[in-house]
């Protein structure tokens, strides 16, 4: 694969200042090297810089820096559009906080629909960041950008026209375990998959990603992966601003990437959330990483074919 590094250094949408680093601590703990290693081409382009744009004054006083996220969102949804124009490569976007995905799913989704393909999303968070601009009490905006991305009302004048939105019915949320009173219903009700960690604990991370893997076959979709640090346990990724205990082990995130291996179906990530200020000698970014070489290939034995007779 050709893989396309994209920093998109985005702290506004977060209560607490780091974010903005996350790009530099990717490049730092070896993420061009890892792909590269795993006999990847790779090229960086760098980071994305915010445009500025017009918003309209929101009745919701909590919200935080609308204009700067709003601005983030064009370009973020402008460069995905254009980094992922090459069917055989792989942008991978570096964050950043989560607001990020408002625009990188808006632009992903727009390629897709110009490429005839449908877009799935594996959403992988403690949160749903499902709020609307109006529900949002803590005004951090990376509560919203699930909520944008599918086109729900509420944005209009404030956030740009989103450039495509994406299908409810096609994005699946795993590790779910802290969801606001008003976000609580509308993931399920608008259609999207949600697996909270109950789910997980009773199941196994292994027959829902399988499940969910094998639609996306079906309907030879596109597959985008966002990952949220926030999806781990805490004890393993220190370096995220909202810790949720209860998270997904280093097993089980693992696994998720070994399998996203072998179906060969995801089309581009985002690694979200990393803040370096509150990481420990940079082992968060160390393991997101790793959790992307195994994604893109990395395994310890090639079990495949290995023959336990
Ligand atoms: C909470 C936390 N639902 C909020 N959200 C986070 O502020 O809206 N999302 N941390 O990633
Ligand atoms: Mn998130
Ligand atoms: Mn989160
Ligand atoms: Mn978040």
């Amino acid at each position: 694969k050709h893989c396309r590094l994209i920093g998109a250094p985005i702290q506004d949408g977060t209560g607490r200042r780091g974010c903005e680093m996350g790009p530099s601590a990717f490049r730092a703990a070896g993420i061009a090297e890892a792909l590269l290693g795993l006999g990847h081409r790779v090229t960086d382009l760098g980071n994305v810089a915010p445009l500025t744009v017009e918003t309209a004054v929101h009745p919701n006083p909590a919200l935080k820096h609308l204009p700067q996220v709003a601005g983030w969102t064009a370009a973020l949804a402008q460069a995905a559009y254009d980094a992922s124009a090459d069917p055989d490569g792989l942008p991978v976007f570096m964050g950043g906080d989560h607001s990020m995905a408002a625009g990188t799913l808006t632009g992903l989704a727009r390629r897709a629909a110009e490429s005839d393909r449908k877009l799935f999303v594996l959403w992988l968070d403690a949160h749903s960041d499902f709020h609307t601009l109006d529900t949002t009490e803590s005004g951090n905006l990376h509560g919203v950008p699930m909520a944008y991305a599918i086109g729900k009302p509420g944005f209009d004048g404030y956030f740009p026209t989103p450039l495509a939105t994406v299908n409810p019915r096609n994005i699946c949320m795993m590790g779910i375990r802290s969801v606001d009173p008003a976000e609580r219903v509308m993931p399920e009700d608008s259609g999207i998959t949600v697996h909270d960690m109950r789910k997980i604990d009773e199941y196994g991370i292994a027959p829902l990603l399988r499940a969910f893997l094998q639609r996306v076959h079906k309907a030879n979709g596109l597959l985008h992966v966002s990952l949220d640090v926030d999806f781990l346990e805490p004890g393993i990724a220190p370096g995220v601003g909202t810790t949720v205990p209860g998270g997904a082990t280093f097993r089980e995130a693992h696994l998720i990437m070994e399998m996203l291996y072998e179906t060969g179906l995801v089309s581009s990530v985002d690694l979200a959330e990393l803040n370096p200020f509150l990481d420990e000698r940079g082992r968060t970014a160390t393991l997101l990483v790793d959790l992307l070489a195994s994604l893109m290939g990395r395994r310890v034995l090639d079990y495949p074919t290995r023959s336990f007779a």
